[in-house]
């Protein structure tokens, strides 16, 4: 028989539509409700302006630390699966969502694919994404051999 270590890994989590605490809630006990996903630790939620180009209503972010036995690709799939339980709709890129649920660091692992770039090539310079992984993985390697808090004392 084999069996596969688990891995530590963190998601990013962001609803700006309709009840965000609750959807929040909800995205996180589906996912700890996966086989193959233990939740390790969340976040506080924390209220964020809109970064990007789109102007919309603020969000509400936060991560979770899990250890999984899924493949990345395989977390990736369940994370959008998630999204899609929960009434996602795809339309304006970077627009508003009704939940955004992010593989931000998968291990030590360096992933670069089409669909799937981990550590997420952009959390590094993100506050609203940073501020929650510092809260609760202040060591995490989101890259280039930084760690979550360093990013975010330098981040604007
Ligand atoms: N997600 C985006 C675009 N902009 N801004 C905040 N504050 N929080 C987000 O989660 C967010 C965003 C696209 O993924
Ligand atoms: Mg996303
Ligand atoms: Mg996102």
């Amino acid at each position: 028989m084999t069996s596969t270590a688990p891995v530590r890994c963190a998601l990013g989590l962001g609803s700006n539509l309709g009840d965000t605490r609750a959807t929040l809630e909800a995205a996180i006990r589906r996912l700890s409700a996966t086989d193959g996903i233990l939740l390790v630790a969340r976040s506080s939620d924390y209220r964020t302006p809109p970064w990007g180009p789109v102007p919309q209503d603020d969000f509400r972010n936060c991560c979770v630390v899990i250890d999984t036995t899924l493949a990345p690709a395989d977390l990736l799939k369940r994370c959008l699966e998630v999204e899609t339980e929960l009434g996602r709709v795809r339309e304006v890129r970077w627009g508003p969502r009704t939940i955004d649920i992010d593989v931000l660091i998968y291990g030590t692992e360096q992933v670069r694919e089409a669909d799937l770039e981990i550590p997420h090539p952009r959390m590094g310079d993100r506050a609203f994404v940073l501020t929650p992984l510092a809260e609760v993985w202040p060591d995490a390697p989101i890259g280039a051999g930084r760690t979550a808090a360093e990013a975010l004392d330098s981040c604007p």
